[in-house]
């Protein structure tokens, strides 16, 4: 029997002994064979050596061919549909009429390969190297996120340049006070806007840099010291409002030191004030979602043009006038996004805590995002559905649990990231996909954790104990008033009882609930204060809460109110940068002013957390330091309440 029918042979014997179970072949000599037309999908083919062997309209479906290599061989009409490709050796292989769609080909070796005709929709395509491919006119057409990746060829052909970008996100912990090194040390989240930008900048075949300035503690002389150092020709920030004047400064500082360098602002506070906040500083500025925006911006930018009006969601200027584009839908289908670019950030620096001691070894972790908008209309949220999703047909869009447990898979195997924070809204808000979901996970038998924020009211001991066992961990849970009349009033529809509910559940699954509340909601009074801390005090499962003081963001139905003294709001102050949600209160409500509302933060933050259990719980989620500041803070405080009467005593004394 020759070489190529034995391995046939065994490969039918295995699949009949595992049933429809992954084939173990990994790491398998197979160069030379004749496997024209075989069905190896669904294999653990990682590592294998195919090298000069025929594959002519193979099946790898869903295979692992991870590190596997293809040198000289053929593969044409092979399909690759959904399967992990990361950095394998294609180098030389024809792959005419190959179907790559939904595979993963991080850091592949595609140079000097035959890609007549070749479908790659919905590829992730990070990395690759396609130098000296042949390559048609038109690749990638049908998936609109991934078109024009990095071909060589097609950039010449249409004389556009391979940018170096950075793209980069403001500190904004340093205005935090004394939970300055809180925030900034505990549970950061890597910008996925910008993540996602990268890789479709990369896709383009652009070099892309990026720098968390928080996180990786990078101060603004820093920043312009490396741009001037470096040639860069685009940078790009993003801000949501309470930091828009960090990047304002940011970008001033970049055009002081480095005139002809240019800028563009992405971000929430842009989607929401658009041209009242582009300032002359910025030379451009994406409103709303910028998938679709951003590449169609930078093939204008790196072909040197200057006229953009054609890109839809732009701001941008044409001989100092302010142009505004036409809007930029939503993007439609999520699963069409290529996966966020984590292999530019630095995963080693983002850390969670947890307040569980089982959880404490959990080590790096990544944000992920499986839907987008949220249809509730909370009073004090910007995303809520009347404002950030007004007037548009389509406000919640989800991935399919597929296309995100691929996206989990991925960063699990090439990045053995292990824990992950679903950045959704909420992630129980279609019980169905939640379930789906789980299922995915354990099918994969995928050894990872997750977390999430959730509705009190939209989750159940069912539900929760699937969750569980997919690798629920953590459940964040905004409970924001412990008075039903508040809650009214803000919009957040859920009973208090569901809250007691959730936190029993919790308890009964092992799983860590964190919750929030907030202080100086509408109509709150000293009373309603009051009750918020009592309820909350009074839940025996209750380890850790965070109070911080309502802030009426831009966007917010809070913030017109506060403006029209709705709700006995009263707006002391617009200014953005103050909003830090700590320390003072850019809002007083009837009979609260903003001492009384620090005064009951702070109440309430020590009337809770002063019991073992929970000053233990806050230790391990918050560390020694963090506490330690915070009894510092509280002491400096009332040091100078006693202090202050003094010293006016003394001064009229004189
Ligand atoms: C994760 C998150 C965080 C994380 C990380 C934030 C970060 N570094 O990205 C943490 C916990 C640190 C955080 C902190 C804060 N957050 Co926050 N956060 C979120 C959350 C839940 C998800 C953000 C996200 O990843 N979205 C998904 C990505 C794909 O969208 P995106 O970031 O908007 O990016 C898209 C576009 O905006 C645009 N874009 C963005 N940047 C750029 C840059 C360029 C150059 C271009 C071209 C385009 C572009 O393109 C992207 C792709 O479409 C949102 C709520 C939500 N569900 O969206 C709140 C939200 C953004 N946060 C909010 C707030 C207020 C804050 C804080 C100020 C709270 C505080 N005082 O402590 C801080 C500020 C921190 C900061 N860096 O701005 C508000 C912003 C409201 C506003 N008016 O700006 C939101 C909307 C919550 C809310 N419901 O009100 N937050
Ligand atoms: S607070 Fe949460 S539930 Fe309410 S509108 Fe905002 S994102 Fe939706």
């Amino acid at each position: 029997m020759s070489a190529s029918n034995a391995f046939r042979k065994e490969l039918e014997l295995l699949r009949s002994d595992l049933g429809a179970d992954r084939c173990d072949l990994s790491g398998r000599m197979l160069s030379g064979l004749n496997l024209v037309e075989i069905n190896l999908s669904n294999c653990n083919l990682s590592g294998c050596d195919f090298s000069k062997t025929d594959l002519s309209n193979a099946d790898f479906s869903d295979s692992n061919l991870a590190g596997a290599s293809f040198i000289n061989a053929i593969a044409k009409g092979a399909i690759f549909h959904r399967a992990e490709l990361s950095s394998v050796d294609m180098e030389g292989v024809d792959l005419t009429d190959a179907d790559f769609s939904h595979a993963m080909l991080s850091g592949a070796d595609f140079s000097g390969t035959v890609l007549t005709k070749v479908k790659m929709d919905a590829a992730q395509i990070t990395g690759v190297n396609f130098s000296n491919a042949h390559l048609p006119e038109g690749f990638f057409p049908s998936n609109p996120s991934q078109q024009n990746m990095t071909i060589e060829k097609k950039c010449a052909s249409n004389q556009e340049k391979h940018l170096k970008i950075l793209l980069t996100m403001p500190t904004w912990t340093d205005d935090l006070g004394v939970f300055s090194r809180i925030g900034r040390t505990r549970n950061p989240q890597v910008p996925l806007g910008l993540l996602y930008l990268a890789s479709l900048a990369e896709n383009l075949g652009h070099v892309v840099e990026f720098i968390d300035c928080d996180v990786e503690d990078v101060s603004v002389p820093d920043l312009v010291k490396k741009i001037q150092e470096t040639d860069y020709d685009l940078v790009g920030l993003s801000a949501t409002s309470p930091i828009y004047h960090k990047a304002l400064k940011m970008a001033e500082a970049i055009k002081m030191a480095v005139p002809d360098m240019k800028i563009i602002i992405g971000g929430d506070h842009i989607n929401i004030a658009g041209a009242e906040v582009f300032y002359e500083c910025f030379d451009f500025a994406a409103k709303g979602e910028a998938e679709e925006t951003w590449p169609e911006f930078l093939q204008v930018f790196a072909k040197g043009r200057d006229d953009f009006s054609d890109v839809d969601g732009l701001l941008w200027r044409k001989n100092r006038k302010v142009m505004i584009n036409k809007p930029r839908r939503l993007f439609p289908d999520l699963d069409l996004l290529p996966f966020p670019a984590v292999h530019l950030a630095k995963m080693d620096k983002y850390r969670m805590s947890f307040s569980l001691s089982k959880n404490r070894n959990i080590g790096k972790f990544a944000s992920i995002m499986m839907s987008r908008g949220c249809p509730f209309k909370c009073s004090f949220c910007s995303e809520s559905s009347d404002v950030k999703y007004a007037g548009k047909v389509e406000k919640m869009r989800i991935r399919t649990p597929k296309n995100i447990v691929d996206e989990i898979e991925y960063n699990f195997r090439t990045h053995d990231i292990r824990h992950y924070f679903f950045m959704d809204s909420n992630i129980t808000i279609k019980k169905k996909h939640t379930v789906e979901l789980c299922n995915e996970i354990l099918a994969r038998k995928l050894p990872i954790t997750f977390e999430g924020w959730t509705r009190a009211n939209l989750i159940n001991e069912e539900l929760m104990t699937l969750m569980t066992q997919a690798g629920l961990v953590r459940l964040s849970c905004g409970i924001e008033s412990g008075d039903p009349e508040i809650l009214k009033i803000i919009k957040k529809d859920v009973p208090l009882q569901a809250v007691r509910d959730l936190f029993r559940i919790s308890k009964k699954c092992g799983i860590e609930l964190t919750c929030s509340a907030m202080l100086g909601n509408p109509g709150d009074t000293k009373k309603s204060v009051e009750k918020t801390i009592n309820f909350l005090n009074s839940i025996p499962e209750l380890t850790y809460t965070n109070f911080s003081i309502a802030n009426p963001y831009p966007g917010t139905e809070m913030l017109m109110w506060a403006r029209a003294g709705k709700y006995g709001l009263r707006l002391r102050y617009d200014e953005l940068s103050k909003y830090t949600r700590y320390d003072d209160s850019p809002v007083e409500v009837n009979d609260l002013s903003a001492q009384d509302l620090v005064r009951y933060q702070t109440l309430g933050l020590i009337k809770i957390h002063l019991k073992p259990k929970r000053i233990i719980a806050a230790y391990r989620l918050l560390g020694f330091n963090a506490i330690l500041l915070f009894f510092i803070n509280v002491a400096l405080k009332s040091l100078k309440k006693l202090t202050t009467p003094l010293m006016f005593a003394s001064r009229s004394a004189r």
